[in-house]
């Protein structure tokens, strides 16, 4: 079955706003703000709802810049994440339950700490281009085995 998520990248000039996951998925690594899209709920509310829940902001537009698809050694559940751009906000980065801020300059990003696809798209993201791709990781998340990233012109 394929579960339906959410990323939102917080961008102020030159710099990029991260959280450092306390718990649940992706724990003890660097990403966006996101999470699961609820039934009856559209991709943009939940990607409104998570950043608020996850960091204390209120989204005012947001630009849908990617989907990936990623999928895990011997799991039958798949994750379709729509990643969106978010350049317009109210409110301060504040520390949550879940997740710890913190801005990143665009040359210091700690791919290192982040989920392995990350250094594959997001200097995509940063070049302001459009993408699709799969992402086949091993059963730990910890290697992507496979790959298919493509940029295009237009996302649905
Ligand atoms: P919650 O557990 O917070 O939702 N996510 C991924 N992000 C990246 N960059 N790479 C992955 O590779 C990911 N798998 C999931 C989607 C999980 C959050 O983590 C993102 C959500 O924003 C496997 O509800």
């Amino acid at each position: 079955m394929k579960k339906l998520y959410t990323l939102c990248l917080i961008q102020q000039g030159d710099d990029i706003l991260l959280g450092f996951k306390k718990r649940g998925f992706g724990q003890g690594r660097w990403n966006g703000f996101g999470g699961k899209v609820e039934e009856e709920e559209t991709v943009d509310a939940a990607a409104v709802r998570e950043v608020n829940e996850e960091v204390g902001l209120r989204v005012a537009k947001l630009d849908l810049r990617g989907i990936l698809a990623f999928l895990f050694e011997g799991k039958k559940d798949s994750l379709e994440v729509h990643i969106f751009r978010v350049g317009n906000w109210n409110g301060i980065p504040a520390e949550t339950a879940e997740m710890r801020p913190q801005w990143f300059a665009t040359h210091a990003i700690p791919y290192d700490r982040m989920w392995p696809d990350d250094r594959h798209w997001l200097p995509l993201f940063l070049a302001g281009k459009r993408f699709r791709g799969t992402f086949h990781f091993d059963a730990d998340g910890n290697v992507v085995q496979r790959m298919d990233l493509r940029e295009v012109k237009t996302l649905p």
